[in-house]
């Protein structure tokens, strides 16, 4: 996994439709996308996920399911995401088969310490930055925090939080695979343009890093 990853928030599209969105955020460069509904009921998240995989499927950009994993296999989805609170990985991949895309946020260093024991396909390090968009967080692991998460762990990270154009750099030079951003492409008037800026910013990073 590498790249610029989107997270949804359908509340922070404005006057856009959230495929809209993701239509113009796969345009501008975005690799995956996972579809984050909190307050949604089951039958409307369902459905559009229906709509969405149907608009992803011709860019082969992977669909996955924030929390969901009943979701995720209804529609069959490529992924799901799940956190510390939410179904255990090992269910979740026993329930989701081999194949599917499988990522676990790790909040605290005894989870990252655990993940080390999982075949999950990348750990999302949440979050980066303290953000308005989720505050239920147990603080943020900073640059350095990152950096030690990179330095321990075997797994793809994917970077959460507070990530935008001036920081996406230094996350990727802190070690991260992936930058995942919810406002940073949702909230903003060009999620086309706001898209593929990031994920130049991204490339040239990973470029300097040596990384694969
Ligand atoms: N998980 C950790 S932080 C976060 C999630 C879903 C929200 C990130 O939102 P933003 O707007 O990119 O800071
Ligand atoms: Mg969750």
């Amino acid at each position: 996994m590498k790249g610029l990853y989107l997270v949804t928030d359908r509340g922070l599209c404005g006057d856009s439709s959230l495929e809209d969105v993701i239509l113009q955020s796969i345009k501008g460069g975005a690799r995956y996308v996972q579809i984050r509904e909190k307050d949604q009921s089951t039958r409307d998240f369902i459905e559009e996920a229906l709509r969405i995989k149907e608009i992803l499927k011709p860019y082969s950009v992977p669909l996955i399911i924030n929390d969901r994993v009943d979701v995720a296999l209804a529609v069959k989805a490529d992924g799901v995401h799940v956190g510390q609170d939410d179904m255990p990985y090992k269910m979740a991949r026993s329930l989701m088969g081999p194949g599917a895309i499988i990522g676990l946020s790790v909040e605290t260093w005894e989870d990252v310490e655990e993940t080390e024991t999982l075949d999950c396909d990348y750990i999302g390090v949440s979050p980066v930055f303290e953000t308005p968009t989720k505050t239920n967080t147990k603080g943020a692991w900073g640059l350095d925090g990152l950096a030690r998460i990179r330095a321990f762990s075997h797994h793809r990270l994917v970077a959460i939080g507070g990530l935008n154009a001036s920081n996406a750099a230094d996350v990727v030079k802190s070690g991260a695979d992936c930058v995942a951003v919810v406002s940073a492409v949702c909230a903003a008037s060009d999620p086309e343009t706001a898209s593929r800026e990031l994920a130049g910013i991204i490339a040239d990073a990973r470029g300097r890093t040596g990384r694969v």
